[in-house]
C-alpha cells in the first residue's frame, strides 16, 4: 500500500511555524508580568528567537484613566495548532492573574495576542489571525519593525514598515527598556 500524503501544512507544523505575539500589561508589575509571559512561553513546543524592546504606551480603546501599558513583540516558532497556541496563552494570562471573563477596555495584568502564524489567514470562533486590529495599532507595529520590518500581514499583503509608515496618527509610545531582548 502506498504512503498516505503528507499535506504541505502538516509538514511545516512538525517543523514549526513561525509566529509573532504581542504582550501588554497595564497593571501591578507591568515588566515582571512581561518577563512571566517571556519565561512561561519557553515551554517545551515554543521556541523564542527575538523580543522587541518594551515600548510605554497610552491606552489606546480603554476606559478613561486607565494607566499606560507596557508593550512589546516577540518572535517564535511554535509546534502545533493556532488554537493550542492561543490555549496556551490564555492559561499563562490566567496564570498571571488576568480573569477570564473581563472586558478589552479595561486595565489587565497580561494580553497576550497572536498577531501572524505563519502566512495563515486564519477566521474561527476563538480566532482571527492576522490579529484585526494589530495592522493599525502603533503599540504593535512599532515593536514588530524593531524585530521583523518586512513581515507581511496575509490579506492585507502589506509589510509592517509599511503599515507602520501608513499609520495616520501613531499615539504616545515611548521607549520603556531596550533590556527585554533574551
Ligand atoms: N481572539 C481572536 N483572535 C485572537 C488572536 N489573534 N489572538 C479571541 C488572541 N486572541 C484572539 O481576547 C478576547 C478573545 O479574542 C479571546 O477569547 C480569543 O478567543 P482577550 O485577549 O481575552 O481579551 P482582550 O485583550 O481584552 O480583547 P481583545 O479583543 O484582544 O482586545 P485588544 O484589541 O487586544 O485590545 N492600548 C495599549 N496602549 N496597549 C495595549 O496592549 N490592549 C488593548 C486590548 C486595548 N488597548 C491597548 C492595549
Ligand atoms: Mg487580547
Amino acid at each position: 500500500m502506498s504512503p498516505v500524503p503528507t499535506s504541505p501544512n502538516t509538514s511545516a507544523r512538525s517543523a514549526g511555524t513561525e509566529v509573532f505575539l504581542a504582550f501588554g500589561a497595564n497593571k501591578g508589575d507591568r515588566e515582571a508580568f512581561c518577563r512571566f509571559a517571556l519565561d512561561e512561553l519557553k515551554n517545551g513546543r515554543f521556541s523564542i528567537q527575538k523580543v522587541s524592546p518594551l515600548y510605554e504606551t497610552d491606552p489606546v480603546d480603554c476606559e478613561e484613566g486607565v494607566p499606560p501599558f507596557l508593550n512589546g513583540v516577540l518572535q517564535g516558532v511554535w509546534k502545533g495548532s493556532a488554537e493550542e497556541l492561543l490555549d496556551l496563552c490564555q492559561s499563562i494570562e490566567r496564570q498571571a492573574g488576568r480573569p477570564e471573563k473581563h472586558s478589552s477596555r479595561q486595565s489587565r495584568e497580561l494580553d497576550l495576542d497572536i498577531i501572524l502564524f505563519g502566512q495563515e489567514i486564519i477566521r474561527s470562533e476563538r480566532l482571527t489571525v492576522p490579529h484585526p486590529r494589530a495592522s493599525r495599532r502603533a503599540f504593535v507595529l512599532v515593536p514588530m519593525n524593531d524585530l521583523a520590518p518586512g513581515a507581511r500581514f496575509p490579506g492585507l499583503g502589506k509589510t509592517v514598515s509599511e503599515l507602520l509608515r501608513e499609520l495616520p496618527d501613531p499615539g504616545s509610545i515611548k521607549l520603556y527598556s531596550a533590556n527585554s531582548r533574551i
